[in-house]
């Protein structure tokens, strides 16, 4: 940056247009340094140029962004809403400038700050980690394809203090910190206190022997806060808001109580209240259970359908219009509790008949299951609904009374599927089942692939489909090419570009026309070297930050994502053994060197996924170090995996491992990341991996092991042990294991693991896959040493891999389910300074 003019910074003028001189983005950027953090520009760490670009890059969007909404206010269109309890959204810096069409400043230097490496800027902005996973990135790369599309819509979430934990890995075990990401201002969020929602808990706190009690009866009021985000759209055209709800108590204070000298039990209803956005469950895949959890989705529900209806009254005069004018999808069951709110508002507010709200309920809602694992669906306890929303159980039982007695009409004398269907689950305490609320109140049920919707329909909730057969569909789902292609490899990008124009950025299909470049000795060349600079690069950063180093010239074999038995990272971790062992009794063994990078966060309850961290670290440990093995296989576990890691591992992978037992994983989207930059993908036929096998064509694909419907047929008589004693690598990796080979001062500390594969019956069927998951790795390795092969391959991926952009599911997702249109702003080229 150059020394600073006062004159000059005091100067700038906004006027409103994205496309500036260089020198004007500068000013923007020394004013805010100057004005909010009182720094010469020349002196600003890294964490306050942040800060400064991003406000002067907020202020240029201000305008689209009002006009935008000021757009869609007058031409009253159908809206989307998109209500999740995740919303996984990374860094926002670089997408923005991205999707504003600003990078060329960055890159000519026009923000160039001397002092600093624009590297530095973008790494002090903190991962807004609001999400577990796969199911919150889904939501992120949604709202960015819905901008993009121009699509009226809206993501409702919450506002976590604190995200998704940190881990750190100590002595090979996972270690979890908290994730304070708002501890410094986020210059990407504005408060809207003016836009307040009010929520009721029909119960009260009170304070007893120092521990907090909810005591039935009563009412405590609470305050939703929006926060807004910008969602800006590829073009910078359409923005639109993400808005989460933060907490806030009534500007009150109980005089009665304090003047008693009970200052405590003046203060706790605030104390409550601020606990409820304080932090995100981090189970995934698994549901929570806790009561604040319950009140979390509560407190979601209420504040953004009183937001959504509000609006909605604004511009409309008759509650018959809601189905037409709004569109509410529920990100799986969480925020399921919808329905009852919904039919609450157009019954005792709007003073509605039940059949009209109903229809209106229905014909407004829809749901996407995320998962068939039965220990993720949501169930709550009929008293967590008596204590904090006691209206929502009455209308929940009528709801459940009217549906039972429709589906006794459909299907007279059988009380066997009544209660197989009920809402209500009577099994010792009672339990209100979310996804049969879900599924009954809405008007389509989607999953997210293929395999996912099919198996969901015929087998997890095939009476649900028998009845209503119409309201199943399949969304297969997508990732954004904006983030996960265009910035996170922008060489890989960029040749592209320069072989088949731009187009593909906003429509992904065009990445055909790659196909018979496949054939070109130049393109693959080129190709290859991309992918190597991508591996050299991560290379430098690992060992930068770090201090390990690896073979940028091995294979890079990866596996990211949350650690949970069904997504095996046993096996991945068992098959290295193999290779392990292969190089002990044969050490002349010739194969091309690997690197195995696992990384991945696991709930920090689940005692046995922890372990399974533990055990791919100690394997790590040894064989890292064992010159029988050193140089040939390392195995790397990245700690803290996050969508910032995830941009940096995936361009630089040679090999993707998507290896869940077939039928469990629901789809799976990194999957697709992977696809997209070009790396090869090893899996079961599973989720949308099967999909894009089908697009790739299965040759240029390594799938093994048994199918979905091989898991299920041959579950009551599939045996561990027969593996074990038939199959000569399997045992003898079992046996090098459970010889305490890698945990020589640990003893016993895998004990866990070898019951659950050899005792308790394996039930994600490891030892059934090994043999032919490694035979398909053996095929891989081969392949590889030609780089032709593995470059025509490689290319046929990323050219198949079209159908994996979030535009093209969200296009779905808007003719099929919402019946939504783009609603095109036009921004002047160059606005007035005060239009
Ligand atoms: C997915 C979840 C999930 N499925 C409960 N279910 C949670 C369940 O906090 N909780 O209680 C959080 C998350 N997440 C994932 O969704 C699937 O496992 C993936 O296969 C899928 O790709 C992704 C997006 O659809």
């Amino acid at each position: 940056m150059t020394k600073p003019d006062a004159t000059q910074a005091t100067q700038s003028v906004d006027d409103g247009s994205l496309e500036r001189t260089s020198g004007s983005g500068r000013m923007e950027v020394n004013r805010h340094l100057m004005f909010d953090h009182l720094v010469l520009p020349e002196e600003g760490s890294p964490r306050e140029c942040f800060e400064a670009v991003s406000r002067a890059l907020r202020d240029r969007l201000a305008r689209r962004w009002m006009h935008t909404q000021r757009t869609q206010d007058r031409e009253n269109p159908k809206r989307v809403y998109y209500l999740s309890m995740e919303f996984l959204i990374g860094r926002t810096l670089t997408n923005n400038m991205i999707n504003l069409g600003l990078d060329s400043t960055l890159h000519d230097g026009h923000l160039h700050l001397e002092h600093l490496a624009w590297q530095d800027i973008v790494e002090a902005e903190p991962d807004a980690g609001l999400g577990n996973g796969g199911l919150g990135r889904l939501a992120a790369c949604f709202i960015e394809s819905l901008a993009t599309l121009q699509i009226p819509s809206m993501g409702y979430g919450l506002r976590y203090e604190y995200g998704i934990f940190r881990q750190s890995i100590e002595n090979g075990f996972q270690i979890e910190q908290p994730d304070h990401w708002l501890r410094n201002p986020d210059p990407w969020e504005i408060a809207r206190p003016r836009e307040t929602a009010m929520v009721s808990v029909g119960c009260q706190f009170e304070w007893h022997d120092g521990k907090l009690r909810a005591v039935p009866g009563g009412c405590t009021h609470l305050l939703g806060v929006p926060y807004d985000r910008p969602v800006v759209g590829y073009g910078g055209q359409t923005i639109n808001t993400l808005r989460l709800w933060g907490v806030g108590t009534p500007d009150y204070f109980d005089f009665g109580e304090f003047s008693s000298g009970d200052f405590v039990g003046a203060i706790v209803d605030r104390v409550v209240a601020e606990s409820i956005t304080r932090v995100l469950y981090p189970d995934d895949s698994t549901r929570a259970g806790q009561a604040l959890r319950f009140v979390q989705e509560y407190f979601l529900v209420t504040c953004s359908l009183a937001d959504i209806l509000h609006r909605f009254r604004h511009s409309n005069e008759d509650w018959e219009q809601l189905p037409e004018k709004v569109a509410i999808q529920l990100n799986d069951t969480h925020p399921a509790m919808a329905v009852a709110e919904l039919m609450r508002v157009l019954v005792d507010e709007a003073n509605l008949g039940w059949k009209k709200a109903w229809e209106l309920t229905v014909g407004t809602l829809a749901y996407t299951n995320h998962t068939l694992l039965p220990e993720a669906l949501e169930k709550w306890p009929v008293q967590f609904f008596k204590m904090v929303c006691p209206r929502l159980l009455e209308i929940t039982l009528e709801i459940n009374r009217r549906f039972l007695a429709e589906v006794e009409t459909r299907f007279p004398n059988d009380p066997v599927r009544l209660s197989r269907m009920s809402l209500i689950e009577d099994a010792g305490e009672q339990h209100i089942r979310m996804a049969n609320l879900a599924i009954v109140g809405t008007h389509s049920t989607n999953g997210v692939a293929q395999i996912h919707s099919d198996l969901l329909r015929t087998r997890v909730v095939s009476d649900f489909a028998e009845m209503f057969p119409h309201r199943f569909n399949n969304k297969t789902n997508g990732v954004t090419p904006r983030r996960w292609l265009l910035s996170a490899n922008p060489d890989l990008a960029s040749l592209i570009t320069e072989s088949i124009g731009d187009a593909w950025i906003v429509d992904l299909s065009e990445l055909r026309r790659l196909a018979p470049l496949a054939e070109d000795t130049a393109f693959r060349q080129d190709f290859l070297q991309t992918k190597q600079n991508a591996k050299q690069r991560f290379c430098t950063w690992l060992e930068t930050t770090t201090g390990q180093q690896v073979n940028p010239t091995s294979i890079f074999d990866c596996q990211v994502k949350r650690i949970h038995e069904y997504k095996r990272q046993l096996l991945n971790i068992l098959h290295v053994v193999v290779l392990y062992q292969r190089l002990r009794e044969n050490p002349s063994a010739t194969f091309p060197p690997r690197t195995f990078f696992f990384a991945g966060k696991a709930a920090p309850a689940y005692r046995l996924a922890k372990r399974i961290i533990k055990l791919i670290n100690n394997v790590g440990q040894v064989i890292n170090n064992d010159p029988v093995s050193a140089g040939r296989l390392q195995v790397v576990f990245l700690p803290n995996y996050n969508v910032s890691l995830a941009e940096r591992l995936i361009p630089a992978s040679d090999v993707s491992e998507q290896i869940s037992t077939a039928g469990y994983e629901a789809s799976g989207t990194s999957n697709m990341k992977f696809m997209m930059n070009g790396a090869l993908t090893i899996g079961t036929r599973d989720g949308a991996t099967i999909e894009m096998a089908q697009e790739a064509g299965e040759e240029n694909f390594f799938l093994f092991g048994l199918t979905a419907e091989q898991v299920a047929e041959s579950r009551p008589w599939y045996s561990p042990r027969w593996h074990y004693d038939n199959e000569l690598e399997t045992r003898a990796a079992l046996d090098l294991i459970f010889s305490g080979h890698f945990n020589r001062d640990e003893p016993g500390i895998f004990e866990p693991i070898r019951e659950t594969l050899l005792e308790q019956g394996d039930f994600y069927m490891h030892l059934a896959d090994l043999s032919s998951y490694a035979a398909t790795h053996q095929r891989l390795g081969e392949i590889y040493t030609d780089k032709d092969a593995w470059a025509r391959a490689a290319i046929l991926n990323v050219a198949h891999s079209g159908k994996f952009s979030s535009d093209r599911t969200i296009a779905e997702y808007a003719s099929e389910i919402w019946n939504a249109v783009p609603c095109p702003i036009a921004h002047e080229l160059k606005e007035g300074a005060n239009d």
